[in-house]
């Protein structure tokens, strides 16, 4: 693993580090745009006081903090990176390959290199049951390493597409804490509220960092989810968001999509579908998740 200067020095100081993923660079955002977005990414997390650390996987090393040129590498249209959850890690390593990684193998990195606080987009979850079907057994990795991995995610809830329901009965039953930032309701991604209450809810980032920390004195175990609704100024219309919703769960199934591809093939018809509303809203909520989360990062330096 290799971990950049700036991080490096920043641990040193004790100054406040947050780990950013690069899947929704490489899988979750167009080209051209996501060079844009990996920017102002990387400028939400300074401008919050804390110094971002985006993690890949280049020519087979693990990369805590890229340089500009490792960006533009990660968000080359021709890039074709793999995308790597935890359990892919290993393999990538050992044959040399780039890959981005996801909310898990992103956490599982950011354990390792001691960074506390992971701001993105949304969470993997528990995906809708194929039609005749009563179970869906894609589970999203991100759960599992949730579970088992202590670092804090910031997120804006997990996206319609999954059966948000039985996600957040999974987050319970693995024992993860789900707060609610300044909101009674677990968010939706691209809109502010889903049908299912949050069991917690802090209203500053000191109170988020004051939880993380007392969750953490109970021993290592799990990692906090901190659900950040998106801003309300770039929520979806709720007719639109149900159109996008119901064409692209047509289109998984008619093209008998699975596994991996499952959330980048829903992504990119929402993108082209909505002529670009949605990237705006994606964008919009990732910057706020990051900001947030490097503002929990600075409380928690100040705890
Ligand atoms: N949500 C988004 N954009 C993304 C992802 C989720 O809006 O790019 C990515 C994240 O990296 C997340 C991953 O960890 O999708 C989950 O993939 P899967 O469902 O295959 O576990
Ligand atoms: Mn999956």
């Amino acid at each position: 693993m290799r971990v950049n200067e700036e991080v490096t020095a920043a641990q040193a100081d004790g100054r406040a580090v947050v780990a950013l993923e690069s899947t929704i660079l490489a899988h979750g955002l167009p080209p051209g745009r996501n060079r844009k977005v990996a920017t102002a990414i990387e400028d939400a997390v300074r401008a919050a006081g804390a110094v971002p650390a985006t993690i890949a996987v280049l020519d087979g090393q693990i990369r805590v903090g890229l340089t500009a040129a490792e960006l533009d590498r990660v968000c080359a249209p021709d890039a074709e990176l793999a995308k790597l959850s935890a359990r892919d890690l290993g393999p990538a390593v050992a044959l040399n390959r780039d890959g981005a990684t996801t909310i898990a193998s992103t956490s599982v990195i950011a354990y390792a290199a001691r960074i506390p606080v992971f701001g993105t987009g949304g969470l993997g979850g528990v995906h809708l049951p194929p039609p005749g079907e009563t179970k869906s057994w894609d589970v999203s990795a991100d759960l599992e390493v949730l579970a088992t991995t202590p670092v804090t995610v910031v997120c804006s809830g997990v996206k319609s597409v999954l059966d948000i329901g039985a996600t957040i009965e999974v987050l319970e039953t693995r024992s993860v804490p789900v707060i609610g930032y300044r909101t009674n309701s677990f968010p939706a991604f691209y809109r502010r509220e889903s049908r299912y209450p949050v069991p917690w809810r802090v209203d500053t980032p000191t109170e988020a960092a004051a939880v993380v920390a007392a969750h953490r004195a109970q021993g290592p175990g799990s990692g906090v989810l901190l659900a950040n609704p998106i801003p309300e100024a770039s929520e979806m219309d709720r007719g639109l968001h149900d159109r996008l919703l119901a064409e692209g769960m047509a289109k998984v199934v008619a093209d008998d999509v699975r596994g991996g591809d499952v959330t980048p093939v829903l992504l990119e018809h929402f993108h082209t579908a909505s002529d670009g509303a949605s990237l705006d809203a994606n964008e919009a909520l990732v910057l706020a998740n990051v900001a947030l989360a490097a503002e929990v990062a600075v409380a928690l330096t100040q705890l």
